[in-house]
C-alpha cells in the first residue's frame, strides 16, 4: 500500500516508516522538523544522536535497496500539504505530526495556542485534503488514551452504550483531558468523527499510551537508523525517563504519590499497531477507535521495576517522590479495555526485565550525552 506517515521524523514516526517500508509497504515521510527546532529552543537533546532526516533515508536505502520518499513541511500550509498528497497519491495516511508533550502545551498561553493550532488546524487540513482529492483515502491519526482522563468507571475503546430515562444510544466516550495537549486530541477527535460523518470519509483513531523503548528490528539495523530518546522534563515520558535517570544515577522523579496509573505499550507493539490498522481500513463514513497499549501500571509501580532491574546490573536506584507538578489524581480506578487491535492480531510485547536490561544499557551507553540539568520539571500546571 502507498501509506504516507506525516510526523515520520519523531520517535513513533520514523519507527513505523521504516517498518512499514520493510514490510513491503510503499513509504513517504511528511514532516516539518519542527521537533528539533523545539528540542534547540528548550535547549534540549534527544540522548541519542540522531542524523539529519535526509542522512537516515540514504543509510535505509544503502542498506534495504528500499527508498522512502520525503516531503519536508508543514501540514498547517495547505498548499503545501495537497501537493505533496498530490504527488504521493496515499491510499493510508498515518498521522503523526503534531506537538505531543503535555508539558510544553503548559508552558504558558504561547505554548498553549502553539500546540492547539499545530494539531487542530494540521488535522483539518489533513481533512480537507482527504476529501478534495482522496476521500477513499484511510485515515490513522495517534489519539491518545490521556483523552479519557481517569474516570471512576471502565474505558472502553471510543463508544459506551449508555441507557438514559428508558432510552438507550451509544455515543462517545466522555472525556476529561489532564492538559491543553491532550485536549488538542479530543478536538482532533471531534473534527475527523463529524468529517466522517458528513464527507463518508474512514479514519481509525489509534488512542495510544504511553510509549517505551527505542529499538525496533529497523532502527537498530545500524547507528545511523538509531531512533529518538527524549529524557528531559518537557519531551522525557515516564518510564524511558527513569530508564536514563537510573543510568547517570539520578532519582528517580515520580510525581506526588505516584498512584497515577495509565496504559502503556513497547515501541515494537507501536508500529505493529500502526500495520495492523493500516492492512484493515475502517470502512467508509467509520470513525473507528482503538485503545492501543498493552499493560497498565501505576508510575510507582515503573519506578520500583526500574530500580530492580538497575540494582540487577549493579546500578545504585533512588527512588524520590516530588511535588506533582500537574493537576492530576494521584489515586485513582484505571481499567481500560484494548482488545480491538489484539483481535486483530496484535501479539504484545509485555514489559519484561530483559526489556529493561535492555533499555538500562542503552541509557548507560549514552549517558555521556545526558544533561542533568534536563531532567527535574520546570512547568507547573497552576503557577
Ligand atoms: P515526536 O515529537 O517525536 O514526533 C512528532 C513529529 O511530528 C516530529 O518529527 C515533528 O517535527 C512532526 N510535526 C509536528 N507538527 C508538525 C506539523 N505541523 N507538520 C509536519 N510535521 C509536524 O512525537 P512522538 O512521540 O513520535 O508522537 C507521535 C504521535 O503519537 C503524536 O501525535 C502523539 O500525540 C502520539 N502519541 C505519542 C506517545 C508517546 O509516548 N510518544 C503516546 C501516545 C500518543
Ligand atoms: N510522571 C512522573 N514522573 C516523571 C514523568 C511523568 O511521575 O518524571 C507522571 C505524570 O505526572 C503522569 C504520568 O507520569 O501522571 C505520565 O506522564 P508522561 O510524561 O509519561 O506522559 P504524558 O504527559 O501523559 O504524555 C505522554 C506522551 C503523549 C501521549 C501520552 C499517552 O508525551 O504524547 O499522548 O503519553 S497517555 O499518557 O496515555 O495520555
Amino acid at each position: 500500500m502507498r501509506v504516507l506517515v506525516i510526523g515520520g521524523d519523531g520517535y513513533c514516526g520514523w519507527a513505523t516508516a521504516l517498518y512499514l517500508s520493510n514490510q513491503g509497504h510503499d513509504v513517504a515521510i511528511l514532516d516539518s522538523l519542527v521537533r528539533r527546532h523545539w528540542d534547540m529552543e528548550l535547549c534540549v537533546e534527544t540522548l541519542t544522536p540522531i542524523a539529519p532526516i535526509q542522512a537516515r533515508l540514504q543509510r535505509w536505502q544503502d542498506l534495504t535497496g528500499k527508498s522512502i520518499d520525503l516531503f519536508v513541511g508543514d501540514i498547517n500550509n495547505y498548499s503545501f500539504l495537497q501537493g505533496a498528497m498530490l504527488k504521493f497519491e496515499p491510499e493510508a495516511v498515518v498521522h503523526f505530526g503534531e506537538q505531543r508533550s503535555a508539558p510544553f502545551s503548559m508552558i504558558d498561553r504561547e505554548h498553549a495556542v502553539l500546540t492547539q493550532v499545530n494539531n487542530v488546524v494540521g488535522t483539518l487540513n489533513l481533512l480537507y485534503v482527504i476529501r478534495e482529492h482522496f476521500p477513499d483515502c484511510h485515515l490513522v491519526k495517534l489519539g491518545t488514551m490521556g483523552e479519557y482522563g481517569t474516570p471512576n468507571i471502565d474505558i472502553e475503546e471510543g463508544y459506551i452504550t449508555i441507557e438514559h430515562n428508558g432510552r438507550k444510544d451509544t455515543l462517545p466516550y466522555p472525556k476529561q483531558p489532564g492538559s491543553f495537549y491532550h485536549l488538542s486530541k479530543v478536538h482532533d477527535s471531534h473534527n475527523i468523527h463529524f468529517a466522517c460523518k458528513i464527507w463518508g470519509l474512514r479514519a481509525t483513531d489509534l488512542n495510544q499510551g504511553i510509549v517505551y523503548g527505542v529499538l525496533t528490528e529497523e532502527t537498530g539495523m545500524d547507528e545511523l537508523l538509531i531512533n529518538r530518546l527524549d529524557y528531559d522534563g518537557v519531551f522525557g515520558t515516564a518510564l524511558n525517563r527513569f530508564c536514563i535517570q537510573a543510568a547517570i544515577g539520578h532519582p528517580l522523579t515520580v510525581y506526588g504519590t505516584g498512584g497515577q496509573t495509565r496504559g502503556l505499550l513497547d515501541i515494537r507493539d507501536t508500529v505493529r499497531c500502526v500495520e495492523i490498522a493500516v492492512n484493515n481500513p475502517a470502512d467508509p463514513g467509520k470513525f473507528r477507535v482503538f485503545n492501543q497499549f498493552t499493560e497498565m501500571f501505576s508510575i510507582a509501580d515503573l519506578a520500583m521495576m526500574v530500580k530492580k532491574a538497575g540494582n540487577a546490573v549493579g546500578l545504585d536506584v533512588e527512588v524520590k517522590h516530588l511535588d506533582n507538578p500537574r493537576v492530576e489524581l494521584e489515586e485513582h480506578y484505571f481499567n481500560a479495555k484494548n482488545t480491538k487491535l489484539k483481535d486483530l492480531g496484535l501479539e504484545p510485547h509485555y514489559l519484561s526485565d530483559s526489556l529493561l536490561d535492555s533499555l538500562l544499557n542503552f541509557a548507560v551507553k549514552y549517558k555521556a550525552r545526558v544533561d542533568e540539568k534536563q531532567i527535574l520539571p520546570k512547568v507547573k500546571w497552576n503557577k
